[in-house]
């Protein structure tokens, strides 16, 4: 083919996330030597590549009505091209590094603007909520999706037992900060620990998902275990794993993507096919498996259940 259009433009073609950090990194000298010897420095023996990842175990749990019915990605599609740079920056590093992460014993504190500022251990808190398993499209900011079927509780449940005050305006959330753990986190590619936030009402929405399996088994650690967020209207990179912190705060909390590259990653991030990120379109994406590109729908296709929270906004202005 001689002239290309943009809908002729493969994954291989669209520079990622990564590419304008690495470049970054590049100009600043400072590329991550620690991500590309981890196993042979001083802490070789905490943070090796070689570490086994933990066994996930099965989850009960009840089918939920907001599914949608399109065929799930493979397991091994959804376990093997992550984006989890706490371990690397290429899709298959997560599977690869991940087996340094340990996701028990795990605390998430519930902190901030609530009367019942609280410390869950993991398990207690997959107790606390019945679990639902999710089948979501899941959109990376890169043009490329999958659908996962999640398992997880509400995070509207949670924020009714710790009962946000008057002054909760945003949920900030932040993922566990350990070098020794996340290997990644010795380059400083993103602003460290990652960070992510919703406004109240978005945190509210019954879309909105702490999720702690997916395939009907506990979280496996590429893909954020043991418990994250999902919001399936946003881009991926609002769905923010290994959560250890959830505060409530009554201004807009800086998320690390917004931090390390203001230009490309706004806070709110819904996806929109109208409006393009600044080096590639966002009028379509690559289904991970599929061979064509599929046209992206506004609001990743749950523009029902949440277009609403944005009335009045210009979501050109806030993306
Ligand atoms: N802590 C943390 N959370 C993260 C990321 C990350 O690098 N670190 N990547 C995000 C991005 S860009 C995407 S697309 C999704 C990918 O989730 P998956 O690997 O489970 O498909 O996780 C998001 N959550
Ligand atoms: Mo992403």
């Amino acid at each position: 083919m001689l002239i290309r259009t943009e809908s002729d433009l493969t994954e291989a073609d669209v520079t990622d996330h990564a590419l304008y950090l690495r470049r970054r990194e590049f100009m600043t000298g400072a590329i991550g030597a620690s991500l590309l010897v981890a196993g042979c420095g001083p802490e070789a023996s905490e943070a090796n590549a070689a570490t086994p990842l933990p066994a996930t175990k099965p989850l009960a749990f009840r089918k939920s009505p907001l599914s949608t019915t399109e065929p799930p990605n493979s397991k091994a599609d959804i376990t093997s091209y992550n984006n989890f740079y706490e371990f690397g920056l290429d899709k298959e590093d997560p599977a690869r590094n991940a087996g340094t992460l340990r996701p028990r014993p795990w605390t998430v504190v519930v902190d901030g603007e609530v009367a019942k500022p609280t410390r869950f251990g993991i398990d207690d808190l997959i107790k606390a909520f019945p679990l639902e398993e999710r089948i979501y499209r899941l959109r990376c900011v890169e043009a490329w999706s999958m659908v996962v079927p999640w398992i997880g509780f509400p995070l509207a449940s949670l924020i009714a037992k710790v009962q946000p005050t008057s002054n909760a305006k945003y949920v900030a959330f932040e993922t566990l900060l350990d070098p020794r753990q996340m290997p990644g986190q010795r380059s400083s590619v993103l602003a460290w620990p990652y960070r992510e936030g919703l406004r109240l009402d978005e945190a509210m929405n019954p879309l909105t998902l702490m999720t702690v399996g997916l395939y009907g088994q506990t979280l496996p650690n590429q893909n954020g275990a043991p418990i994250r967020l999902v919001v399936p209207w946003k881009y991926g990179f609002k769905s923010i794993k290994s959560v250890v912190r959830i505060s409530f705060t009554a201004t807009q909390p800086r998320t690390s993507w917004s931090l390390s590259a203001p230009r490309e990653y706004g806070f709110y991030a819904n996806v929109n096919p109208d409006v393009d990120h600044p080096r590639w379109t966002q009028a379509n994406e690559r289904r991970i498996g599929e061979f064509r590109r599929r046209p992206t729908l506004p609001f990743n296709g749950y523009a029902a259940q949440v277009a609403s929270l944005y009335k009045g906004m210009d979501l050109r202005r806030f993306y």
